[in-house]
């Protein structure tokens, strides 16, 4: 059996991550490839208990330990979800991975990057192909707004903030250029979409139809 592919999308909010993984989920099983969509924090039952002791605000945890309960979080989706899956030729289409972490506790909150790189390394998924969507701070709140939802823990740390995130998933995308696609989340959603699919046909796919 050939191994799936591992595809994550990431960026800051409001970027359209949850949309397009949807949306690309959904052209490649029009593809008629196997898909699973999954997302973090969560995707395993333990790491979804953790989600909402991570999101729902009630603790402010120190950005160590926080830094650990997504990579706890992390372990159990992947040796639960998404490894059982790659090995079952499924693709995996996961909403955020580590370089939320990377960006949100290290560049975000201070925690220590080099421990962070150490967690990745240790969880040995290392994924295909990135797709890091990138919009302004401006988009991001008006995105916000228009949605009109209680803001999140993180959401509530405003704009200064968002622009560090921005900046942090930026750096990464030029760093490790093989991993990553920059995509510009600023167009409508069904372009949007269209170059997400580009860059998964030219990087892991040429056989996925256009
Ligand atoms: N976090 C962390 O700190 N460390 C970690 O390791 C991990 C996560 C894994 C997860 O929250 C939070 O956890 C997140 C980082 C932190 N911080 N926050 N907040 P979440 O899963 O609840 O939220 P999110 O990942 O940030 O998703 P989001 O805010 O929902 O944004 P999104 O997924 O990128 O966007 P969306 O839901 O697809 O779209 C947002 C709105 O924009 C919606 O109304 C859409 O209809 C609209 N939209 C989307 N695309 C377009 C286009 N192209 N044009 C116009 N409007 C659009």
């Amino acid at each position: 059996m050939v191994a799936g592919k591992f595809i994550t999308l990431e960026g800051g909010e409001g970027g359209g991550k949850s949309t397009q993984a949807r949306m690309l989920a959904a052209a490649l099983a029009e593809r008629g490839l196997p898909v699973l969509l999954t997302r973090e924090p969560g995707g395993a039952p333990g790491a979804e208990h953790l989600r909402t002791l991570l999101l729902d605000g009630a603790i402010d945890w120190s950005p160590q330990a926080e830094t650990l309960l997504h990579f706890a979080a992390r372990a159990e989706h992947v040796e639960r979800t998404i490894r059982p899956a790659l090995a079952a030729g499924i693709w995996v289409v996961c909403d955020r991975f580590a370089d939320s972490t990377m960006v949100y506790q290290g560049h975000g909150q201070g925690a220590d990057r080099g421990t962070i790189a150490t967690l990745t390394g240790l969880l040995r998924a290392r994924p295909d192909l990135t797709l890091v969507l990138d919009v302004s701070v401006e988009t991001t709140l008006a995105r916000l707004a228009q949605r009109g939802t209680a803001a999140d823990r993180y959401e509530r740390l405003g704009a200064a903030f968002f622009a560090t995130i921005r900046d942090g998933f930026r750096a990464i995308a030029r760093a490790e250029f093989q991993r990553c696609a920059l995509i510009d989340g600023e167009p409508d959603e069904a372009t949007v979409a269209a170059a997400i699919l580009e860059a998964v046909r030219v990087r892991l796919a040429p056989a996925v139809r256009r």
